[in-house]
């Protein structure tokens, strides 16, 4: 049965789990501008949101500390660590839930790590000098992505492909031989494509249609179109009207082997993903 060792947690991947997004930056948990800092009242605002989002049946949760939308301001490393680190602490302590850290520094891993981070999430991929060898040391589960562009603040200038789909898998499957190289066995890697990340609207669906082709890799895929530019562009729709497209794509995603799908709204998702599996499965299995 594939799994993923998750630190003290053991993550069953013959069912799609599903991962709540938890963003510790000023504009998703305010508390008064640009100068934020993880105060206890945010913390606690935090532990609230994830404790619903595992109520409503996340088996992650994903906390960032950097805003990785296109054209977003970098934050200092310490800033970054001020963010993520109380709230993993207060996650760990208090739920039963895989915490996977959202995270290109290398400083960030290792203390998500020993704060009790279950998985590293590089949208970057280890690209950052030292993050390869911090993500070897913690032992833990690693996700992948494809990103084209070295960084979220360019990599949107001019996203270009001559078939979007064999480009994506050609980089994850030289991801995959680089943390072999590396001593990080192909059993604790997770894959993903990537969504909005250097890619157009027109890329974004064509990998969604085609994503089922990425499978060919053999390991997990990751799936985050929740509330993207992709949904808004393809309906016409601000970010807080995006849930009906959001869950368009998560069935589709599912269907097409998606693993772990990230998202913001956990119940709806949950629901769409299971009757996916029992259209695709059956009820019995769906119920296992
Ligand atoms: N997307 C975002 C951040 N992290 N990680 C993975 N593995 N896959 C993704 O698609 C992915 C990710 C997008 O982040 P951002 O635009 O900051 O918004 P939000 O975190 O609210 O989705």
């Amino acid at each position: 049965m594939p799994h993923l060792k998750c630190a003290s947690r053991t993550l069953g991947l013959d069912r799609v789990q599903v991962m709540g997004i938890l963003n510790v930056t000023p504009d998703s948990f305010s508390d008064g501008g640009n100068l934020y800092r993880a105060s206890k009242l945010s913390i606690e605002q935090a532990l609230v949101h994830a404790a619903g989002m595992v109520a409503d049946g996340a088996t992650l949760i994903d906390v960032g500390g950097e805003s990785t939308r296109p054209g977003a301001e970098p934050v200092s490393v310490q800033e970054e660590l001020d963010r993520v680190i109380p709230v993993v602490e207060r996650i760990s302590a208090e739920l039963d839930v895989v915490i996977s850290v959202d995270t290109s520094a290398p400083e960030v891993m290792r203390e998500a790590s020993a704060a009790g981070v279950g998985l590293i999430n590089d949208v970057r991929s280890l690209a950052k000098e030292g993050a390869l060898e911090a993500a070897a040391e913690t032992g833990l589960p690693l996700c992948l992505m494809h990103m084209q562009g070295s960084s979220p603040a360019t990599m949107q200038l001019a996203p270009s492909y001559e078939d979007i789909v064999s480009e994506v898998s050609d980089f994850l499957s030289q991801q995959i031989v680089r943390c072999e190289a590396a001593g990080i066995p192909r059993e604790r890697l997770v894959l993903d494509p990537g969504f909005g990340f250097g890619k157009t609207l027109e890329h974004n669906l064509t990998l969604l249609r085609r994503m089922d082709e990425l499978n060919a890799l053999g390991l997990p895929l990751l799936v985050g179109t929740s509330r993207k530019s992709m949904i808004g562009q393809a309906l016409g729709r601000e970010v807080d009207s995006r849930l009906a497209g959001s869950l368009a794509t998560v069935a589709l995603a599912v269907e097409r082997g998606g693993r772990i799908i990230r998202v913001h709204d956990v119940a709806a998702t949950v629901d769409v993903v299971r009757m996916t599996e029992a259209v695709l499965y059956g009820h019995q299995q769906e119920q296992a």
